[in-house]
């Protein structure tokens, strides 16, 4: 299995000295478990230095929604998609890409074994309705971490499976474009900004992204890609999509969608 790290890949975690060679997965390795904790203090560091680091309110199990809606694509019809999920999603992997030192592919077992964050938010859909569920993941600022962002980066780009093709309640039929979304860095390192790959105490269900989907609970519903397969650390967003850094966002809606 080559599962946390692609085998052609060395991982230099830190870019100082800790050098791993053909490791089938460091998961493991209290080396990084080390740096994913140490990621958790630097981002509180982060947010102290530049704000914008309040929480989004936290509920209890007791106000999880008893039906989250599914919205946008429900199921991925891409050939691609439809072959890893008939296989469980084994062969998924999860691409680090872009203004990063170690390039990551990193394979759902692996990552359901990373140190995970569970949090009860509401999800707020800009088209007016909202519901609460339970998610646990990685923090995104982990990862982030472990990949080591290079200087100058600015943005980190979720390309998802699905080609979305748009809905007439909002406004006629879009072109078909493969949905993607970004945020920022302070978004990217915020702790509840997570890579959910179970909602309510189960597995992802394809409806809501399955096997991986992005928290970012201070944005609205748009912001939350699904289907992730891959994140790119970037410093432009001219070569995503349309370039206004969304598949919405290309089609008028605000690209920061604080609420
Ligand atoms: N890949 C992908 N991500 C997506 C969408 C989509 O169509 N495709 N829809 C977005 C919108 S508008 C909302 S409100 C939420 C819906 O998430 P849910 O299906 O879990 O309710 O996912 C967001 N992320
Ligand atoms: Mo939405």
């Amino acid at each position: 299995m080559m599962d946390m790290i692609s085998r052609r890949g060395l991982l230099t975690i830190g870019g100082s000295g800790l050098l791993l060679a053909g490791c089938d997965s460091l998961v493991g390795n209290a080396k990084l478990a080390a740096v994913l904790r140490a990621s958790e203090q630097a981002t509180q560091r982060w947010q102290r230095l530049v704000g914008r680091d309040g929480l989004a309110r936290e509920f209890s199990a007791a106000d999880v929604s008893p039906v989250f809606k599914v919205n946008g694509t429900h199921e991925p019809t891409e050939a691609a998609y439809q072959a890893m999920k008939a296989n469980g999603f084994a062969d998924w992997k999860l691409a680090i890409t872009g203004m990063v030192h170690n390039p990551m592919q990193i394979g759902l077992a692996d990552l359901r074994r990373l140190p995970a964050r569970t949090q009860i938010t509401r999800h707020d859909c800009v088209e007016g309705w909202s519901a609460i569920g339970q998610w646990t993941g990685p923090q995104l600022g982990a990862l982030l971490k472990a990949a080591g962002v290079k200087t100058g980066a600015r943005y980190v780009v979720f390309r998802c499976a699905d080609n979305y093709g748009g809905e007439v309640s909002k406004g006629g039929a879009q072109s078909s474009a493969q949905y993607y979304e970004s945020i920022d860095m302070v978004d990217a390192f915020h702790p509840q900004t997570i890579l959910a790959h179970s909602m309510n105490g189960a597995p992802l269900p394809v409806g809501h992204g399955a096997p991986l989907r992005l928290r970012v609970e201070r944005q609205l519903g748009y912001k939350h890609a699904k289907y992730v397969m891959e994140i790119a650390v970037v410093d432009s967003l001219a070569g995503f999509g349309r370039g206004k850094g969304g598949y919405w966002p290309d089609r008028g809606y605000e690209w920061y969608a604080g609420i």
